[in-house]
């Protein structure tokens, strides 16, 4: 079986760096490693939010990690920019949405995304996550093994 690769991608202080370090092995900043019971490495990529995306140079992801930040201004139209901007990349790899930050923004809540993605033929799989819970992360990363 082979390794796992993952980009983070998402809105500003969604958590995509928090996510990685919070399950990672080996840490370096926005990157991180870690090997799954089952033997499987992953390998672990965040983006930064309003720089240039080059780790999409940096050759094949296996998987996206669209996260959205709740208390952000705008989280729904930032489903919106992010979908748009990634959608070559969501048409080959499987792409998950990951909602963050519930806890201390509960709105808008989690059937307001599910009715932006219905009405918009989205058909992307989308989750509550808390980026500094380890179980919650590993949820996440299951729908990727
Ligand atoms: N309360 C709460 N805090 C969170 C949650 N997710 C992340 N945080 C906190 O939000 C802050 C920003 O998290 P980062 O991991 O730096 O966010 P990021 O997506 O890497 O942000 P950029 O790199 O700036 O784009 C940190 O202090 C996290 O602990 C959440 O779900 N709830
Ligand atoms: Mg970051």
């Amino acid at each position: 079986m082979g390794e796992i690769k993952l980009l983070f991608v998402g809105s500003q202080s969604a958590g995509k760096t928090t996510a990685i370090a919070t399950v990672s092995e080996v840490n370096a900043l926005d990157y991180g490693e870690f090997t799954l019971d089952t033997g499987q490495k992953l390998r672990c990529y965040a983006a930064t939010s309003g720089q240039p995306y080059s780790y999409l140079a940096k050759g094949t992801f296996n998987g996206l990690i669209i996260l959205i930040n709740n208390a952000g201004s705008d989280p729904i139209g930032d489903i919106a920019r992010y979908v748009d901007t990634f959608r070559e990349l969501i048409s080959k790899i499987k792409t998950v949405i990951g909602i963050t930050h519930l806890d201390v923004a509960p709105e808008p809540e989690l059937p307001s995304y599910h009715n932006y993605l219905r009405e918009h033929q989205i058909q992307l799989p989308l989750m509550a996550i808390d980026p500094r819970s380890r179980s919650s992360i590993m949820a996440l990363i299951k729908r990727f093994q």
